[in-house]
């Protein structure tokens, strides 16, 4: 009933995501910061997260979950970040673009282009709305590649195409880098001349892919907290472009509904 504590009303769970994701690690350490022994984290993927968030909204019931900005979810839904006073998800959270060593020399075209891109949390909230609507991803990159020319000018311009150059970007299934990845497909495809293939898999081969070569690039590093163990990993084999995304951010998120402020709270 509703005398019962948060905890044992979503039965002490946290709905996660796939295993490799970031997030997953550090809500692994908030729990031992933090002090939640009851608690588990339920690891499934972001669409099972979503799924199971979209249910429990409609019954109105408490949830949390790991969640992230920018994402859908929070134009959907009235949802709140629950404060985080030990900093465990970090601070001023960016998107960084990665390539493999030599891309510069091999493909200078992708390269400049690569290095160049970086966009706004609304722009990129634009594709994954209108994905989360129903448009195909690949649908949804070009119409907003064509309704927004101004902008992919200013990546490509002055850049020579090439003529069916093979290109592989890694990215994994996270509504955020469904829309980067898609976008990049295609004005790499389409204004660039290059045959792209997005390789869709887990957090880690995507860091390795591009760390032995294997893939050309990704636009899906969460740093500098995120992706911190990836990119102290592989950080002398990949080369790192920089943000394409800054003030992003993970955490802890709930329904607004839910009586619940901080991290902390969740120990009663
Ligand atoms: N995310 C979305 C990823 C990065 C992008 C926050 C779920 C993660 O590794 O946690």
């Amino acid at each position: 009933g509703s005398a019962d504590s948060f905890g044992k009303q979503v039965n002490y769970e946290i709905i996660g995501i796939d295993p490799g994701a970031g997030i997953m690690k550090a809500t692994n350490k908030a729990i031992e910061e933090y002090g939640l022994s009851d608690w588990k984290l339920i690891e499934g993927s972001g669409a099972a997260m979503t799924a199971t968030l979209a249910k429990d909204i409609k019954a109105k019931k408490p949830i949390v979950i790991t969640g992230w900005t920018p994402h859908w979810m929070f134009s959907k839904y009235d949802l709140k970040y629950l404060d985080d006073p030990k900093k465990v998800y970090g601070e001023a959270e960016e998107i960084h673009t990665i390539a493999r060593k030599g891309l510069e020399q091999d493909e200078p075209t992708a390269y400049a282009f690569l290095d160049r891109f970086e966009w706004s949390s609304d722009e990129m909230g634009e594709i994954m709305t209108a994905i989360q609507d129903g448009k195909k991803p690949e649908e949804a990159a070009k119409a907003w590649a064509d309704s927004h020319a101004d902008r992919v000018n200013e990546w490509i311009k002055d850049l020579k195409p090439v003529n069916g150059n093979p290109l592989k970007l890694s990215y994994v299934a996270w509504d955020s880098e469904i829309a980067s990845t898609n976008l990049l497909q295609y004005i790499l495809q389409e204004k660039l001349g290059y045959k792209v293939t997005a390789l869709q898999v887990e957090a880690g081969p995507m860091w390795t892919g591009v760390a032995n070569g294997d893939v050309d690039a990704s636009a899906a590093a969460w740093l500098p907290l995120t992706h911190a163990d990836y990119l102290a990993k592989f950080k002398d084999q990949i080369d790192d472009l920089g943000a394409n995304m800054t003030g992003v951010k993970t955490g802890l998120v709930v329904p607004s509904y839910v009586d619940v402020k901080s991290i902390e709270d969740l120990k009663k």
